[in-house]
Formats: structure tokens, sequence, C-alpha cells
């Protein structure tokens, strides 16, 4: 077989959710690439839509669903349309995701359990609807996208954290608990990265200067850059193709370094 065949994901449906744009679409885009169908999910029509425009004018023909991942019973009918349409379902990458940045004490319990509705609760629900179907066909591929709060914290992000730190551990569970039918499960864990999720913290200050959580991160960063989704993409192929085989219950962290380095020091 050819060396590279092993990064192929030809032949395989990948489900990226909450892949209209973003780290989501990215991802999706470079599975395309290497041979995947892809499929994803948006909870707007118009959304959807749009991200089927911009798939297009990659050249790739992806499948997208209308789908709230918090909705057991539309995650469930969404992935029985999936397999009747497009088939079973090879790679999950959850995907979808929020964030609610205010400071811990003025944060509503509803509001914290909305974070961890979306960004734990989802992709429990999902990995749990995919998996059957992969058990039966002696494979599959789950990619939980974590984040540098799966190990740090910091102020204004307790339920984002909370949930992302779970997240690291649903990850080792579901390893644990089917790797035995060749399935893997890892999780990607980015660094801080330019998507809209991310905008308020680059915006341009009035005076023209640069926002100081955008200089701090400079300073976090060895790359001194913030991620583009693209330096996400290739990783994710990584784990979704048959070369990452035996690697189980990781978090690779694809973070410019943040989480080796103790920070600039002041000049
Ligand atoms: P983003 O730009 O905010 O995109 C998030 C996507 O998830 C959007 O398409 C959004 O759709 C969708 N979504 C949200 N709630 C949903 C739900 N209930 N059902 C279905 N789709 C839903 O975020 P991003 O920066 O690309 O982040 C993607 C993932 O990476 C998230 O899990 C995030 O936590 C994680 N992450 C991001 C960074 C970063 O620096 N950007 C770093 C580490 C981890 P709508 O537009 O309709 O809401
Ligand atoms: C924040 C950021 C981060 C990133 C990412 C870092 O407010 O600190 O939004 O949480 O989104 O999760 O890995």
């Amino acid at each position: 077989m050819d060396y590279l065949n092993k990064f192929s994901l030809e032949g395989k449906v990948a489900l990226v959710t909450g892949a209209s744009y973003g780290i989501g679409f990215a991802i999706a885009k470079d599975m395309a690439k290497a041979g995947a169908t892809v499929v994803f999910n948006d909870i707007k029509q118009e959304l959807v839509d749009k991200g089927l425009a911009a798939y297009k004018e990659e050249g790739i023909e992806a499948h997208g669903y209308v789908c709230d991942v918090t909705d057991e019973e539309a995650v469930n009918a969404m992935v029985a349309t999936i397999e009747k349409e497009v088939g079973v379902i090879d790679i999950l990458v959850n995907n979808a995701g929020i964030i609610k940045r205010i400071p811990m004490c003025e944060m509503t319990a509803a509001e914290f359990r909305q974070v961890i509705d979306v960004d734990l609760n989802a992709p429990f629900i999902v990995a749990k609807a995919v998996i059957p179907s992969m058990i039966k066909k002696g494979h599959g591929k789950i990619i939980n996208i974590c984040s540098m709060m799966s190990e740090l914290g910091r102020e204004t992000v307790s339920a984002y954290a909370a949930a992302k730190g779970g997240l690291k551990m649903l990850t080792r569970n579901i390893c644990s608990e089917y790797g035995e039918f060749n399935i893997q499960c890892n999780g990607i864990g980015p660094g801080y990265i330019a998507t809209p999720q991310t905008a308020p913290l680059r915006e341009t200050q009035a005076d023209g200067s640069r926002h100081p959580f955008d200089q701090f991160i400079i300073s976090k960063t060895p790359a001194a850059r913030w991620g583009e989704p693209e330096d996400l993409s290739a990783p994710a192929v990584f784990l979704a193709s048959d070369a990452s085989n035996f690697i189980n219950g990781h978090v690779l962290y694809v973070d410019g370094g943040i989480l080796a380095y103790i920070g600039k020091q002041p000049q």
C-alpha cells in the first residue's frame, strides 16, 4: 500500500458538527480533500445553505442538515437520515461549541448550563448516536474539539473550562469503553484561533491599538501569532485516518506552544 494511503480518508463519511464556518469548516474542507464525504449541521437553515455554498466554492459537494446538537431526538433523527441518504458515519468531529465570557459570580445557572449543554452534553449525545453503527461496521473515529481550557482556567470562562475539561475526560472514557471495537476517540486542543468566536478578543481599540488580550496571547504563544483554522485541519485528518489507529484517548494540542511556555518576559 502506498505509504501516504495511511492518511487517506477515501470512502469514509465524516460528520463535522457546527461546520458552516470557523474551525469546523476548515477541518471538513481538508477531510474532503483527503477523500472523505463531508456531512455537517448547523442550527439554522440559512447557515447550512451558506455553508453548502462555501463548500461548493471549494469544489466540495457537502451534505448539510439543520440540527441543534443539544436536542437528542433531533440528533438521532439526523444520524438516521445521514445513514439513509449518505452512509454510515465513519468519522465524527464534535466541533459545535459556544462560549460565554462572564465572571462566575455574575453568571446565572441557566447561562452555565447552556454552555455545558452545547460543549459537553452535545458531544455525548452525538457520539452516543454514531457509536452503534461504528461498532457494527468494525471501526470508527471520534474527534472531540477540546481547548486550552481543557487544561487551564482564566477569568470569565468558568462554564467553558468546566465543559472542555469534561470533554477531555469524556474523550478518555469513550476510548476506554469502545477501544475494543476498533473505535479511536481523541481530542484536538486548539490554542487561540482567529475565528468569529474569538473576534471580541482581537478587536482593534478605539485608539487603533491592539486589544490587550490580543497582545497577551501573542506574548504567551511561542509562535507569536494567533492560530488559523487551517492550522487544525491536517492534525484532524491525521486523527481521522488509519495513520492514528493505535492512538486513543489522547488530546493533541495544536496551540503554537502555549502550554509549554511561561510567556515572554516583559522587555
Ligand atoms: P464559532 O466560530 O463560534 O463556530 C461555532 C459553530 O458551532 C457555529 O457554526 C455554530 O453555529 C455552531 N453551533 C453552536 N451551537 C450549536 C448547536 N447547539 N447546534 C449546532 N451547531 C451549533 O467557533 P470556532 O472558533 O469555530 O470553534 C469551534 C470549536 O472549537 C468550538 O467547540 C470551540 O469551543 C473550539 N475552540 C475554539 C478555539 C478558538 O480559539 N476559536 C480554541 C479552542 C477550541 P451558529 O452560528 O448557528 O451558532
Ligand atoms: C477565551 C477563548 C478561548 C478559546 C479557546 C482556547 O475566551 O479564552 O475564547 O477559550 O476559545 O478555547 O483554546
